[in-house]
Order: structure tokens, then sequence, then C-alpha cells
């Protein structure tokens, strides 16, 4: 079984190892957890990183004494173990006041109490030397038609992030957003809602050179899409700036299992994506240990996460290295795909006079691709 080094980059959201197992139907199950004792922890385990929201830390409505004696306080316990804050992010859901949102509330004046919440905590992660800040719109949306007038909340919401683009950019930090699509829960239906719909809106802003996406593979999946081709398609665009890894299986409630334990056919293919684009920004996974695990099972559940990425990072590297893959790769004709389809000078008016296949033939030759599936397979199932 592989072990966890820091080397691996592996980092998690102080939230998903402190999550004390509240749900709608229940009250928590775990006893609030110490955000220093959560430090030590990881670091035991193997982690490189952490992320935090501003209210994971500070709880909501501490005076200025307090923050500060928390904030030395975890300044040492991130000393102490030597874990770095890779990311941090925003908690604008649990307080009532954001009930109808923070960036996009029908409320101006939740809307100005939103961001200004948002930029403190950017100061804050800017001195702890986090490079990327999570914004995760959880409460964007609506449950019915006429509540929300869409196109001015997403006027709203990006005048949200041109605001806070233009702070980090006035303040000279070193820090890019990161947009984390949700197509619902908690709301009935969450603006900006898969990573397609992330990308177009970024387009749109003022400095959206310094803005990508932070795609979560439960989110997508229970969008019923394919997370390992969203995020292919944010790194073909350059946007991947973050990973949210965790497990879900199908279009249900967000189940945020530890990552592997969900879709695990899916796992494999994010993780070889992830191999195959480069990404190199931390390994980070926002899961929740179920409610009916005591502290143990906590840490259980948080190594696995790091043990499953390991894992499959291990098999994914071995299909890709296997003489008999690449043999079935060349088959199905993937280096083909790697061609122009027009050829270096060719124009519409060449191919317009060329000499094209036979539709009839090209229609009979089979693609190969269940041979090539099978042996990605047989090496998830372990007998490769
Ligand atoms: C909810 C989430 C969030 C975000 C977090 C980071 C509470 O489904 O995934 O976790 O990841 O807010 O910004
Ligand atoms: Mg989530
Ligand atoms: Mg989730
Ligand atoms: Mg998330």
């Amino acid at each position: 079984i592989p072990t966890p080094t820091p080397e691996d980059k592996f980092s998690f959201g102080l939230w998903t190892v402190a999550y004390p197992g509240r749900d709608p139907f229940g009250e928590p199950t775990r006893a609030e957890m110490d955000p220093v004792y959560a430090l030590e922890n990881l670091a035991r385990l193997g982690a490189y990183g952490v992320n935090f929201h501003d209210d994971d830390l500070i709880p909501f409505g501490t005076d200025d004494a307090g923050r500060e004696a928390i904030i030395t306080r975890w300044k040492k316990g991130l000393a102490d173990t030597g874990l770095v804050v890779t990311t941090a992010t925003t908690n604008l859901f649990t307080h009532p006041v954001f009930k109808d949102g923070g960036f996009t509330s029908n409320d101006r004046d939740v809307r100005r109490f939103a961001i200004r919440k948002v930029m403190r905590n950017i100061d804050l992660a800017a001195e702890l030397g986090a490079k990327v800040y999570v914004a995760w719109g959880g409460r964007e949306g609506a449950e019915s038609g006429a509540a929300k007038d869409i196109a001015a909340a997403l006027d709203r919401y990006r005048e949200a992030f041109n605001v806070l683009g233009e702070f980090v950019h006035d303040k000279g930090y070193d820090l890019k957003f990161a947009i984390e699509p949700k197509p619902n829960e908690p709301r009935g239906d969450i603006l900006l809602p898969t990573i397609g719909h992330a990308l177009a809106f970024i387009n749109t802003l003022d400095r959206s050179e310094n803005v990508g996406v932070n795609p979560e593979i439960g989110h997508e999946e229970m969008a019923g899409l394919n997370a390992a081709h969203g995020y292919a398609q944010a790194m073909w665009q350059g946007k991947l700036f973050h990973i949210d890894l965790n497990g879900q299986t199908g279009p249900r409630y967000d189940q945020d299992f530890r990552f592997g334990a969900g879709n695990v056919r899916g796992a494999f293919w994010v993780v070889d994506t992830l191999l195959a684009g480069g990404y190199d920004g931390p390994v980070h996974f926002d899961f929740k240990t179920p409610r009916t695990e005591d502290d143990k099972g906590v840490w259980d559940a948080a190594a696995a996460n790091m043990t499953n990425y390991l894992i499959l990072r291990d098999k994914v590297k071995a299909f890709r290295a296997d003489p008999e893959v690449q043999a079935a790769l060349e088959v199905a004709k993937l280096p083909e795909l790697a061609v122009p389809t027009l050829s270096e000078g060719e124009s519409w008016a060449d191919l317009e006079r060329a000499e094209l296949a036979d539709p009839e033939e090209l229609a009979a030759r089979g693609a190969a691709f269940e041979h090539l599936d099978q042996l990605a397979l047989e090496y998830l199932y372990g007998v490769r």
C-alpha cells in the first residue's frame, strides 16, 4: 500500500476533516475539531497543505482581538507541522444572512456585506501565502422562477469578481481565483452549475486571466457529467487552477465520499487526465467522513483519499507504460486524432476538390475501443 509524502502535494479543506456529521436530518455525531489538532493529524498522515474557509478558522462574529489570537495560534500550528496554506476560501453559505446568496442576493446590503467578507479573508489568505482563492457560490441560485432575474444576477456575479479582481491587483497579491461549479444543493438550482458555464462566465470578467475553475468530481457527477472530460477541457483552456477530488455515485445528493470510493472507473480517468494534462497544483480533497464514524474513522477516511489517489496513479502509469496498451492505442487511432484534419497549406477549397475515402468502407472499420478499455479495466481490477 503506497504511503503519501508531502512531495505528492496532497491537501485538505479544514472543513473536510473537521466535519462534525451534521446533515439536514440529524445533529452532529462528532465533537467540534480544534483546527490545530487537524493540522497535526494531516501532517502525521503525510499531507502537504490545507485550505480553509474564513469561518472554519475564525467563527463568524469573532471580535478583532479574538481573531488575532486565533490567527497567531494557527500560524504557530502551520510552522510546527510544516503544512502549507495552498488555498483559502470564504463561507458565503452558512450564516442566515446568505440565505438568498452572497454576490447575487436580491438584497444589495447583503451583497456589499458578502464582498467585504471575501476581501477580509483574501487579506489573510495572502498573508498566509495562499496562491489560489476558491469561490463556491453555493447559495447563489433559486428555488423558483420569478425569485431570481438570472441576467441581473449574472451582472452582479460578474461585478463581484471584477471588484475582487481589482482588489487583488491593487493590493499586489499573487493570488488567482478559482470558481467551483455545482448544479444544486443547497439551492434548488445554483448559478454557474457546471465547468462549462463557469468557463463561459469567466471570459466576461475584466481580469479573466486571473480566474479559473476548481471543479469537484462529485459536483460534475451530480449533473450527470463526465468529470474527467471537464478537467480535460479546463486544462485545455488553461483554466484548471485547483481541484476538489472526492467520490460520488451518480446524480443524487452531494455525497462527498472519500476519493476513490465513488465512481471508481471515473476516478481512474480523472487521475489519468490530470497526469496527461500536467496538472501540478495541490491534489486537494473535498470529502466528508460519514457521520457513522468517530475520530479514528475521520483519520482513516482522510488517509484513504491519499492512498486511493496513489493506488490509481500507479495503475494509470502502468496502463500508459504497457506496450500492449500502446499498441491498442495505435490500433484505436489515438495518434491519428492528434493529426490536423487538413494538411499544412490545405484550405477548404483543396478539401472541396480532394479525393475522399469511400464512406461505406469507413463505416465498416471498427474503432477497437472495447479492447482498449478492457485493458484499462484489467489494470483497475488489479489483474494486470
Ligand atoms: C460544497 C463544496 C464546498 C467548496 C468550498 C470551497 C464546503 O459542495 O464543495 O465545500 O468546495 O466552499 O470553496
Ligand atoms: Mg462539494
Ligand atoms: Mg461534493
Ligand atoms: Mg468542493
